[in-house]
């Protein structure tokens, strides 16, 4: 099980045949500058390489299929093989944004029908995952026009097919171009089993295509209202903190809750730094973490098409990105201040408003919002760990356009060997089998037996002689991860003796320099008594009933029990403050009546690596389950994690203890918000 890579050659003969500065960045060189970076990365070998095949006129009409009105338009476009230049450009001119060559028909029925073949791939279970490269792009076009360099709608059709052949019920379509893919929207606005999210340059209905039905307003209709989600731009120079807030607070929130079967991404990299197109700023990194953060829903069926993408080294390292992260690579650490810009915010806010009617997940958000007595802010200057400069309450930035070379920020060498990627397990119970996936090995080795006396010298009483070698085992686990041998590990302790092992954990992470540390603690953990309140550790321990909060650093918040509270935990909480904070690794301890399902603990590890690029030490007291002990080291690998089960509502009280500590803690962790502060 792996990732496919579906491309032809004979995609690169369309071009374009006359003067006509928009068209002209449509040009033959972005498959090859997205194929060579896949082979100078080495990334290409590692692929399910398959040669694209046409779809038939057939599987065309999936989508292109003609009514009593209008003439055949998949004729149409078979007609422009015969035609000469002159008639090409005539015919071209017809239609926004369009030209034609005598190969287009070729090119857009191997575009189509690779993405077909990439589905079958991934439905098949042939593969895990994969993309298509191919040309022309597709999500302008619609029934019967070409449109926006757009000839067949190579998604729609994908989609179509995974209905009709596989009976698929819910597919959710990620858009990431940054242009409204009006066609997507079109062909299923009345379709309630097709999630369709775009996010799009806007401004305020100032960019191509200008359609009023690209605002956050258009929901879809009939039984498709709330199936169209749109998140427009209203200014260039959006970033990787808006692109991940965007994630965060709209996307995946419904996502979750709309559970799908398949995810196709239109992969349009326009919108990323560098596009003329675009004027974005995300770096191609931030493609690796949209990609991981999606890869937890539909048992990480996701296939990839490929949309725009104008600036050929742009293009070229963000599919890299993309790629990578398919194949199960860990995700690069993310460039820049993690604090989204205002008008992102006011984007944001403006969408979860027009969804609310539609969504549970956003309606348990705004039952307690009115009724909230939101407590006096802390502190608003917090020390800064690491020299980085700080935002103060109210002061979101504004976005900056797109400098004239995006070259500093495409230079950085992120693309480093590969380190080993594995997944290491200690056992404390004597003779446990467990049966562990490929990659997921035992580890046997420790820290020599005076060290870890040494170490744990502060909390003496608290270890046995049996303790004291497990405790050696689990900082060697460390020291891996620390020393990037292994890529995350899981542990199991002795009763007891998680809170003394924990702390011990600490004390080694900040004296072996590291400059940051997550600790998520499950259940009775209390906070070391020692515990530094520097910013070098972020201390969050879910449990109990009520939220608590000591500095901007160390807080609690209560375990909810419903599907909807513990998603709107991680995806409102957790994962804000860990990309906002850029730990170097997280430490997740499941300690006493933690209360964790099996599938919640996978999923809070699953998400978790993403910000973290994968280095979690997973600490479980042994009475759990070995289950859990399998369950979570998998997800720690980059299985998918298995469901939560069906979707239920948040309770009031869940949502206000959420609500009190995020409204407490926005003023430091910027990517909390979901709304604009007013300015
Ligand atoms: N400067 C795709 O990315 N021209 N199509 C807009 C605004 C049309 C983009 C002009 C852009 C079409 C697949
Ligand atoms: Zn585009």
């Amino acid at each position: 099980m792996g990732t496919a890579l579906v491309y032809h050659e004979d995609m690169t003969a369309t071009r374009l045949l006359w003067d006509d500065p928009e068209c002209e960045i449509e040009c033959p060189e972005r498959l090859t500058a997205a194929l060579d970076g896949l082979r100078q990365r080495g990334l290409e070998e590692r692929c399910l390489c398959l040669s694209a095949c046409e779809a038939s006129e057939e599987e065309l009409g999936l989508v292109h299929r003609s009514d009593y009105d209008s003439p055949e338009y998949i004729a149409l476009v078979r007609k422009t093989q015969t035609l000469d230049k002159e008639e090409l450009h005539t015919l071209s001119k017809q239609y926004d944004a369009v030209y034609f060559h005598p190969d287009t028909f070729h090119c857009a029925r191997l575009a189509a029908g690779a993405t077909l073949q990439l589905v079958d791939a991934v439905l098949t279970g042939a593969v895990h995952n994969g993309l298509a490269l191919v040309r022309p792009p597709g999500h302008h076009s619609q029934r019967a026009a070409a449109n926006g360099f757009c000839v067949f709608n190579n998604v729609a059709i994908a989609a179509q097919h995974a209905k009709q052949k596989y009976g698929l019920q819910r597919i959710l379509i990620v858009d990431w171009d940054v242009h409204h893919g009006q066609g997507i929207q079109y062909i299923f606005n009345d379709d309630p089993s097709v999630l369709y999210f775009s996010w799009h340059r806007y401004e305020h209905g100032n960019f191509w295509p200008f359609l009023p039905e690209s605002d956050a307003d258009a929901v879809g209709q009939g039984r498709g209202q709330g199936f169209t989600v749109n998140l427009p731009w209203n200014q260039v120079g959006m970033g990787n903190a808006d692109y991940l807030a965007a994630f965060l607070h709209v996307l995946l929130p419904l996502a979750f809750e709309f559970d799908p079967e398949l995810v196709l991404v239109s992969a349009g990299f326009d919108s990323a730094i560098g596009d003329p197109e675009g004027q974005m700023q995300a770096t191609p990194e931030c493609f690796a973490h949209l990609t991981q953060l999606l890869q937890v829903l539909a048992g990480g069926r996701i296939c990839a098409v490929l949309e725009g993408g104008y600036h050929l080294e742009s293009l070229a390292q963000s599919v890299c990105m993309m790629v990578q992260t398919l194949l199960g690579d860990p995700t690069p650490p993310l460039p820049g201040l993690m604090v989204p810009c205002q008008s992102a915010l006011e984007s944001i806010q403006s969408v979860r408003t027009a969804q609310t009617p539609h969504w549970t997940s956003l309606q348990q958000m705004t039952v307690t919002l009115n009724r909230l007595d939101v407590a006096p802010v802390l502190s608003t200057s917090i020390h800064c760990p690491g020299g980085r400069s700080l935002l103060l309450v109210g002061e979101s930035p504004t976005c900056v356009g797109a400098e004239d070379s995006p070259s500093p920020l495409l230079d950085r060498p992120y693309l480093r060997p590969t380190p080993p990627i594995c997944t290491a397990v200690a056992l404390t119970v004597p003779g446990a089998a467990l049966a562990l996936s490929p990659g997921v090995l035992h580890q046997e080795g420790s820290v020599s037996r005076e060290e870890t006396e040494a170490l744990a010298r502060l909390h003496r009483s608290q270890f046995q002689d049996e303790d004291l070698a497990t405790l050696g085992k689990i900082l060697y686990l460390l020291d891996g991860i620390l020393d990037g041998q292994i890529r995350s590990a899981l542990a199991t302790t002795t009763a007891l003796a998680t809170a003394a092992t924990l702390d011990v954990l600490i004390q080694r992470c900040l004296a072996r320099r590291n400059q940051r540390l997550l600790c998520v603690a499950l259940g009775q953990l209390d906070r070391p008594l020692d515990l530094a309140d520097d910013g070098r550790v972020l201390w969050l321990n879910i449990q109990g009933k009520e939220a608590a909060i000591w500095s901007m650093f160390h807080f609690s918040t209560p375990l909810p029990q419903t599907t909807g509270g513990f998603l709107s935990l991680i995806l409102g909480l957790v994962l804000p403050l860990a990309y906002g904070f850029q730990p170097d690794m997280v430490l997740m301890a499941l300690g006493p009546a933690h209360g964790l399902q099996n599938a919640q603990a996978a999923l809070l590890a699953a998400m978790l690596r993403s910000p973290v690029g994968g280095r979690i030490l997973a600490v479980v007291e042994e009475e759990d389950k070995l289950q859990l002990a399998r369950t979570l080291a998998r997800a720690l690998h980059g299985e998918t994690p298995p469901s939560l089960g069906p979707f239920s509502m948040a309770s009031p009280e869940e949502i206000q203890a959420l609500m009190l500590l995020k409204a407490q803690l926005e003023a430091r962790w910027k990517l909390l918000q979901v709304a604009a502060p007013p300015s």
